[in-house]
């Protein structure tokens, strides 16, 4: 099997806006009526690290451009004012956009200057860790630009991000990957799956896959949409080892009960390997796929490069596949 970066990596950078001056990454990727929609994250400044979400369009791929000039999507939409949103994955589901996003209510981030007042900067935060976790929720579009609320998928005292809704309901209900932390969710991090009637209320998450192998043994999460294929439901995730490399991995899920997992790469699939995966302004060595769309038989896979540009890789659909049936569980 063989992935192939695009000749024209990093097809996304940072510039043209305010908002988006200083990062994009980590993307949501849906075609719809043959053209590839993006949803980037995108981040004005290093510090503090504020990401909106906007809006690009392109007929082949690769060449993007913007549909609006300003965010279509910002953490002040959802009441959060001094918010971050995060990672949109998304999906069309009978007709409407839904995209499964992470979101952080106080932006403090690695980068965040030592004489930076929280009081001031965010009077209304009890300044606690437990008080600022990532939480994640899903918003609906009839057109990709003007987004509603829809609820939050997690609760306020855990950290739950890594939300990808499944394209299609499965056995009548909505399906939903994640990757709770804390409270009852000890051991290391990995991939749990909900089910709701109606997108506010979940079921317990049920647990799916955890980290194995040596390059995900700190943690992993999903990290596309999966495909719907006549052998079960493909998706890739990302497993991160004790040096905090972000590698890529891919699953293949049963069609009726996700929850079982057919097979699994043993060994990733994509890791850092061109400067623009290795070193950036944010984190290095940072590979973090978020979207993917089949074209024509190919799966094109969307990632974010150490959280500052983006980047595609295609493989045909039949080569993954093949290779993922060598590594039944
Ligand atoms: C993960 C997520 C991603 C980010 C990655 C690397 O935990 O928060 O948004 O791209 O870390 O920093």
């Amino acid at each position: 099997m063989r992935i192939k970066r695009c000749s024209a990596n990093p097809i996304v950078q940072p510039g043209g806006f305010a908002w988006r001056k200083s990062n994009v990454f980590n993307p949501g990727v849906v075609m719809d009526n043959g053209v590839f929609y993006m949803l980037e994250r995108a981040a004005g400044g290093l510090a503090p690290f504020i990401t909106k979400i906007g809006l690009l369009k392109s007929h082949d791929g690769i060449n993007f451009t913007h549909v609006k000039d300003e965010p279509v999507f910002t953490s002040e939409m959802i009441g959060l004012p001094y918010g971050s949103v995060q990672d949109p994955r998304v999906v069309k589901i009978e007709g409407l956009f839904y995209m499964a996003y992470a979101v952080r209510p106080y932006c403090i981030y690695a980068r965040t200057p030592k004489n930076f007042n929280i009081k001031d900067a965010y009077p209304d935060w009890d300044g606690r860790k437990e008080s600022n976790l990532t939480r994640s929720a899903i918003a609906v579009s009839e057109n990709l630009i003007t987004w509603k609320h829809i609820g939050f998928t997690t609760p306020p005292e855990i950290d739950d991000r890594d939300n990808i809704l499944f394209p299609e309901k499965i056995n009548g209900k909505f399906a939903l990957l994640r990757r709770p932390i804390g409270g009852k969710y000890i051991g290391s991090p990995g991939i749990w799956i909900s089910y709701s009637d109606n997108l506010k209320n979940w079921t317990e998450p049920e647990f799916v896959a955890g980290p194995k192998e040596q390059w995900e043994g700190a943690k992993i999460g999903g990290s596309t949409p999966p495909i719907k294929t006549d052998k079960g439901w493909l998706t890739l995730y990302h497993g991160v080892d004790e040096n905090k490399v972000y590698r890529v991995g891919a699953m293949l899920l049963d069609l009726d009960n996700p929850a079982n997992v057919i097979a699994r790469t043993k060994l990733y699939i994509m890791e850092p390997h061109e400067d623009y995966e290795k070193v950036g302004l944010f984190i290095p060595n940072v590979i973090f796929p978020t979207g993917n769309v089949v074209s024509d038989g190919i799966l094109y896979i969307y990632y974010g490069c150490t959280d500052t540009c983006i980047a595609m890789a295609t493989v045909p659909l039949h080569e993954i596949m093949d290779y993922l049936m060598l590594e039944k569980v």
